[in-house]
């Protein structure tokens, strides 16, 4: 997220032309932008302001000197505390989800949100999890749809360990294709079939989890889908 303050000056012009309710025959402009210095003083005050902020609070320098957004410390048997997924949604952006280890959040226009979620490529995967509390109010049997795209190395860039709850301890391994953002269902890669991976889940929240498995898979989103009660 990030805020800029307007132009110092800018040339305002008035509602001209047909459907204005004072419609003229011409646009009519006027220049209030600022002499030359005038745009510096008007800046001063937020400079000030800002100046006298720093050192304030931890949380306002943390906020004032970073760009990344902050990652969870969660880690394994973190709970739905510290993320940013909506209470009593089935799906979350990944940036929103409680990311641990060397998950970071990587603004891109082509994700949903804010961003997608990724242990950099050369980062080596060493337990970093996103962990998406997932709120159930219908008991059922229940799919993982996710919104993900592989990295730079396809086929090296392009899988994640699944687990929900918590288990299995090892996690389903699940491999996916292409380079694009899109949805997919989760699987099993290491099963026999080509069967998607299936959930009973009572109501109430469940953690999704995607592990790294191979540095440079990107995980834009994560949602769970009632298939059957
Ligand atoms: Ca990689
Ligand atoms: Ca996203």
């Amino acid at each position: 997220m990030t805020s800029s303050l307007g132009p110092a000056g800018a040339k305002r012009c008035g509602a001209g032309g047909e459907g204005g309710a004072a419609s003229l025959p011409h646009t009519t402009c006027v220049d209030v932008r600022l002499p030359r210095w005038g745009r510096w003083i008007a800046l001063l005050p937020a400079l000030v302001c800002a100046c006298s902020l720093e050192g304030l609070s931890d949380a306002w320098d943390a906020s004032s000197t970073s760009t990344e957004l902050p990652t969870s410390t969660g880690g394994a048997g973190a709970t739905g505390g510290g993320s940013d997924c909506l209470p009593g949604s089935l799906a979350c952006e990944a940036e929103d989800c409680n990311l641990s280890g060397s998950f970071v959040e990587v603004p891109d226009p082509m994700a949903h949100g804010t961003g997608y979620v990724v242990v950099p490529e050369e980062s080596d995967c060493d337990d970093d999890r996103v962990e998406c509390p997932l709120d159930v109010s219908e008991a059922g049997t229940y799919q993982i749809k996710a919104r993900l795209a592989a990295g730079p190395l396809e086929g090296e860039d392009s899988s994640f360990w699944i687990r929900v709850d918590f288990e299995p301890s090892e996690g389903y391994r699940y491999e996916f294709t292409g380079t694009e953002f899109h949805f997919d269902y989760v699987n099993d890669s290491e099963s026999d079939t080509t069967n998607l991976l299936t959930f009973a889940l009572e109501p109430g929240t469940h953690i999704v989890s995607f592990a790294c498995r191979e540095d440079g898979s990107k995980l834009d989103s994560v949602e769970l889908v009632r298939i059957s009660p």
